[in-house]
């Protein structure tokens, strides 16, 4: 019989935890003088999500961070990875501070602390204030002061104790969803949105570091991306072509600028467009000598040439056309995908060290008899963590891992169902029940 992977294998120093986000998991939308977010519109208006589903509540880890904290402590996490809500601590975005808000997250990070669990924060996972949207959000370039603010009073609130940061999370998906396609907030679409949200997002990485970096300098800052192994449906050259440039639009964009070396234009010739929005001294400016970069890696994505597709020309063809599992999500369950993500990344020079900042899937849970037996979510987890043993093995420069996510929460368009947590949530009381995942990540994680 094949043995059980253990968490002892990647060595001590190895980081393991758990990621969420603010938004898909505090609730208390409105309390405690927060302003709104483009979220809360945005799944506030009807049609744009599933069910009409909102996020009110979630899992309202607002008022149950103790719970939870408590929960992640007994099953041995010692990381947890959240992020900051901007209009929870200023919420006009700029202005005016709420010291409510940021009281609350002082007593997540001394809870985090009293508990030996170490804060990890994103500060920006995709929930601007409303009140800068209505100013344009992404699209206006004054979003790098405003971001500069946001940046300065998170570190200089909780920089005396949080150690570990990252800017962004994955910058593709909310300039992509939320300025291209118009499925994630604030449900703009066209490249005339898209191109200057995209080059500000990509500016605000380095510019948050950098704030980052004077006000703190012993801590450790990161940013994160999410990333897809991509290959082409044939080995005909349009299709390794349109492989080339949905690589290129999905793996590198945000990240080559920050390492020098600018836009990859040569592959993706549509980014020439982006010319018209790049001032002077912004390519320079977009460089930041990061201490970590977060990979956030869920599935591999099969392409083809396409004449229809606008701009791009490239189509992804779709997993549940592919005849291969796939997770609630429709996305194809290929645990190689991370190892070679993490060669990708690997391969860059200056980068010193990379984390999983988030994995995980999401599939139909049965919760029976007080047990939810999530024997595919293990599963998942398991070959995709040994992927990442073979890639340690080998050399590569990995440090850390963890799992998206601690508590079933909010899916953004796709509301509640697909849930990714190792710990299960009845929406209606609010009961936790640790999933058979979780009670396998507890004992992987435990010392023997
Ligand atoms: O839930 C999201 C998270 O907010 C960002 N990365 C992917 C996850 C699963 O879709």
């Amino acid at each position: 019989m094949k043995k059980e992977i253990h968490s002892k294998e990647f060595g001590e120093n190895f980081v393991w935890g758990v990621s969420t986000a603010a938004f898909q998991t505090e609730g208390a939308y409105n309390k405690d003088g927060k302003g709104l977010s483009i979220w809360d519109v945005f799944s506030l208006t009807k049609g744009n999500i599933r069910k009409n589903q909102t996020a009110k509540v979630s899992c309202d880890f607002y008022h149950r961070y103790k719970e939870d904290i408590l929960l992640m402590k007994s099953m041995n996490i010692k990381n947890f990875r959240f992020s900051i809500s901007w209009s929870r601590i200023l919420p006009d975005g700029t202005g005016k501070i709420n010291q409510k808000g940021i009281d609350f997250y002082n007593k997540v990070i001394d809870f985090c602390l009293a508990c030996n669990i170490e804060p990890w924060i994103t500060l920006y996972h995709w929930d601007l204030p409303h009140a800068l949207e209505l100013k344009g959000g992404w699209t206006n370039r004054e979003v790098l002061k405003w971001f500069s603010e946001f940046v300065t009073l998170s570190a200089t609130c909780f920089g005396d104790r949080v150690k570990r940061w990252m800017v962004l999370n994955e910058p593709m998906v909310f300039t992509g969803g939320g300025y291209f396609l118009g499925v994630h907030a604030p449900g703009k679409k066209r490249l005339k949105n898209f191109l200057p949200a995209l080059h500000h997002a990509q500016l605000a990485q380095a510019t948050g570091g950098r704030i980052l970096r004077k006000l703190l300098p012993d801590s450790e800052i990161g940013t994160t991306y999410s990333c897809s192994y991509i290959v082409p449906k044939n080995h005909k050259p349009r299709n390794i072509k349109a492989a080339q440039k949905a690589d290129a639009l999905l793996n590198r964009l945000f990240i080559e600028p920050v390492l020098g070396l600018g836009y990859p234009k040569k592959d993706l010739p549509m980014l020439k467009r982006l010319d018209k929005y790049i001032l002077p001294g912004d390519m320079e400016n977009s460089k930041f000598q990061f201490d970590f970069i977060g990979i956030q890696n869920y599935t591999r994505e099969v392409v083809q040439h396409s004449y229809f597709v606008p701009y791009l020309q490239v189509k992804i063809v779709k997993a549940p056309k592919r005849n291969v599992t796939t997770t609630l999500m429709d996305w194809e369950v290929y645990p190689p995908s991370i190892y070679e993500m993490i060669g990708k990344y690997n391969n860059y020079e200056n980068i010193p060290k990379l984390i999983v900042t988030e994995n995980g899937a999401a599939f139909k849970d049965k919760f029976k008899s007080g047990k939810v037996k999530d024997k595919k979510r293990k599963k998942y987890l398991i070959t995709h963590i040994e992927q990442i043993l073979k890639a340690k093995k080998e050399g590569k420069n990995i440090h850390g891992y963890f799992v998206w996510t601690f508590t079933d929460n909010f899916e953004w368009a796709e509301g509640y169902q697909p849930s990714f947590g190792l710990v299960h949530v009845d929406f209606e009381t609010q009961k936790r029940t640790v999933k058979h995942s979780g009670k396998w990540y507890k004992k992987f994680l435990a010392k023997t």
